[in-house]
């Protein structure tokens, strides 16, 4: 957090109705009209009281170099790529004053964090995104803890560098550990990310998809040849805190010579469950701890498993161990699997049968463009998912498509299986997640693929409280 400044200061007041209200509805519609029978709920209003921490960020461009030999000009904050790690304590307020330093139009949004609405960051649902030269100001209680990642939500600036890892630390961990890393894994696209054309084979035909043309594979910024290190000393547990912060990558990660104890699953605490690897979408967190009981220099491994690029690398080496090239894993044979994961706190409002459920087909648009849709259509040009308050709302998920699609929630968890989650991956080739949330955080809500591409090209509804 070396060049991120803290202070205290007053608020900029965030008025998130009247903000709500100088923006055009989703979908064409405006808030407060009685269009498809409901009044838009006002959404939770944002913390007032003095923050605990304060951070700027400014969004800017830059040189990053992942690579002694290579470099590229990338979009960041506060000159880092990642960006700074914020990290709080459960239940502080943090503020975070965004300077926009591009020539572009941007926003942060605070993935997996149940913020209120008019800080969610959503460009058009939630806020004006924030124009060049402008600052905004986002204030929030960091609850519950977890760890989580910020990010810009316009376009396609995620696969420019436009994010950081964002820890709110638990103040009673069910898990003890004696040091941790942060580990942000991600795919590297130098230059600028667009969208694959429509028709032919840059779209990958009608029903697959073309992977963006990325040159590597990122932990903390380093491609595999200058891997980040992790020091540990013999006898220590060491918890490792994984961030897909991927545009189009779904990773599967092993580490050498260990057994990861998988402690939490997308920052909410689980049963703790042993493996040799997992894999996570975009969007995806694991927390694991590794016990530090067979010395040497051991490879933290992330492949894609949707790419060929060279697998991300990170070295976990012990102190007494001298250097020395890592060791490579070995094959999986325990991978995780989603039914694996056992909550260890439980989701109110979601037991028994659903007061609303949504039956929602993920597919490949038709037609020349290259779209993606949900149930057909291709945001922004959606009709919106309208839930009431307090309800308890299911949304069962088919893919008719043989890719996976990470699919996010803004601004609430929900239950799959037995986790508690708020990304998850729906498998290509038919495959069927069912979610269930509880409808306690009134507002416009994104839920879309957090594939960037795929969001980009209309995969995404916003959920819409209406009473
Ligand atoms: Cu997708």
């Amino acid at each position: 957090m070396t060049s991120t400044r803290f202070s205290r200061r007053r608020l900029l007041q965030l008025t998130g109705a009247s903000t709500l209200g100088a923006l055009a509805g989703c979908a064409g519609r405006l808030p407060g009209t009685d269009d498809d029978g409901g009044r838009e709920v006002t959404p939770r209003s944002t913390v007032t009281s003095d923050p605990d921490s304060s951070v700027s960020l400014t969004a800017g461009s830059g040189t990053i170099r992942p690579a002694p030999e290579t470099s590229t000009t990338n979009w960041m904050y506060e000159g880092q790529y990642p960006g700074p790690e914020l990290r709080v304590q459960e239940g502080d307020v943090l503020s975070v004053e965004l300077t926009n330093s591009l020539q572009k139009a941007t926003t942060i949004h605070w993935h997996g964090v149940p913020v209120p609405n008019p800080v969610d960051g959503v460009p058009n649902v939630t806020q004006e995104p924030i124009a060049s030269g402008e600052t905004f100001t986002y204030t929030f209680r960091a609850e519950p803890s977890g760890t989580y990642f910020y990010h810009s939500h316009v376009g396609l600036q995620l696969d420019r560098g436009l994010l950081g890892p964002l820890i709110v630390e638990e103040r009673e961990p069910h898990v003890e550990y004696d040091r941790e890393y942060v580990v942000v894994v991600d795919d590297y696209l130098p230059g600028e990310p667009e969208l694959p054309s429509g028709s032919g084979r840059g779209g990958g035909g009608m029903m697959g998809d073309v992977r963006p043309p990325y040159e590597g594979l990122l932990i903390n910024g380093r491609l595999p040849e200058d891997p980040p290190r992790f020091e540990v000393a013999e006898g220590e547990r060491v918890r490792l805190r994984f961030v897909n912060a991927g545009s189009a990558t779904v990773f599967g990660v092993r580490i050498a010579g260990h057994e990861m104890t998988v402690t939490h699953a997308d920052g909410r605490p689980v049963e703790p469950v042993d493996v040799d690897s997992f894999v996570f979408g975009a969007g995806e967190r694991y927390d694991v701890v590794i016990e530090a009981t067979n010395p040497g220099t051991w490879a933290v491994q992330a492949d894609a498993l949707d790419g060929n690029e060279p697998p991300a690398r990170a070295v976990v080496e012990y102190e007494s161990a001298g250097g020395g090239s890592p060791q490579r894993p070995s094959s999986v044979s325990n991978r995780l699997q989603y039914g694996d994961l056992r909550s260890i706190s439980s989701l109110d409002g979601v037991s028994g049968e659903p007061d609303r459920t949504f039956d929602l087909t993920l597919s490949r648009g038709r037609g020349q463009s290259y779209t993606w849709t949900i149930d057909g259509q291709a945001y922004p040009d959606a009709d919106p998912l309208q839930v009431r308050p307090d309800e308890h709302v299911r949304i069962r998920m088919t893919n008719q498509s043989p890719v996976v699609h990470p699919m996010h929630l803004h601004g609430h968890f929900f239950q799959v299986g037995n986790a508690i989650k708020d990304t998850v991956i729906v498998p290509g080739h038919r495959g069927q997640v069912t979610i269930d949330f509880h409808a306690d955080n009134p507002g416009r809500w994104l839920f879309h693929c957090h594939n960037l591409y795929h969001l980009d090209a209309g995969m995404a509804r916003v959920v819409r409280y209406v009473e």
